[in-house]
């Protein structure tokens, strides 16, 4: 019960639903750029200088002018509609990071992993993650200048999905694109989630 002068007129009929989904894949492959191009409030981001002793294990090939790397997690806001919030968690890229992805999974509806098709292999890591773990993922290509094109379903034979899997190509620096592949996974995980787990309770 609200009284006197309300400022309910600013307010959404309803509440808004937050939906937790994570942002993965290989070193280097644009999750920060991505979780920074549609974030409505600051991004979180723990990025470190990227250092001589990591060379022999860091391969900036295809992202030279690479200098930082994410060390913990990248952190972003997005509200796709009225009732609907996204905090988008964006994983480390790196192997040794590994033992953080347990904790950044915890109740995420679904997963975006991000592949470079110059290094696919690189993002199988995480795709067999989200697999073991039933967590709903797509894949989501950022067209880097100079990497092959290749159509969405060579993608996904290449990558052996599900043929359910969605596979869309994006270019992680643009809104609009990457808007589109945060609604393409809000889609597929509501489609593949069990409504009363898909469904958080509102308010
Ligand atoms: N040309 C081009 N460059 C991009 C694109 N996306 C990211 N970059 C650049 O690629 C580099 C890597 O981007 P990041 O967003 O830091 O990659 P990341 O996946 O967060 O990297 P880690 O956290 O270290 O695994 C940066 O220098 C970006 O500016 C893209 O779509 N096209
Ligand atoms: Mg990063």
């Amino acid at each position: 019960m609200v009284f006197g002068r309300s400022d309910k007129r600013h307010r959404p009929d309803v509440e808004p639903v937050a939906l937790k989904i994570l942002v993965a894949g290989g070193f280097g492959v644009g999750k920060t750029t991505l979780v920074g191009a549609v974030s409505e409030i600051k991004p979180l981001r723990t990025e470190e200088a990227l250092s001589e002793a990591g060379r022999p294990v860091d391969d900036i090939s295809g992202v030279e002018s690479k200098h930082t790397t994410t060390v913990a997690m990248d952190f972003g806001r997005i509200t796709l509609r009225e009732d609907l919030v996204l905090y988008l968690f964006g994983t480390p890229g790196q192997d040794r990071f590994w033992f953080l992805w347990d904790e950044l999974a915890q109740g995420a509806l679904g997963a975006v992993v991000l592949a470079d098709t110059r290094r696919l292999e690189d993002c199988f890591g995480a795709i067999d993650y989200f697999e073991r773990r039933g967590i709903p993922f797509m894949v989501a290509v950022n067209c880097f200048e100079g990497a092959d094109f290749y159509p969405p379903d060579t993608i996904r034979d290449a990558l052996d999905l599900d043929p359910s899997t969605p596979v869309v190509l994006c270019d992680a620096r643009d809104r609009q694109t990457v808007k589109e592949v945060l609604i393409a996974v809000v889609e597929h995980a509501m489609a593949t989630t069990p409504e009363e787990e898909a469904a958080p309770a509102v308010g």
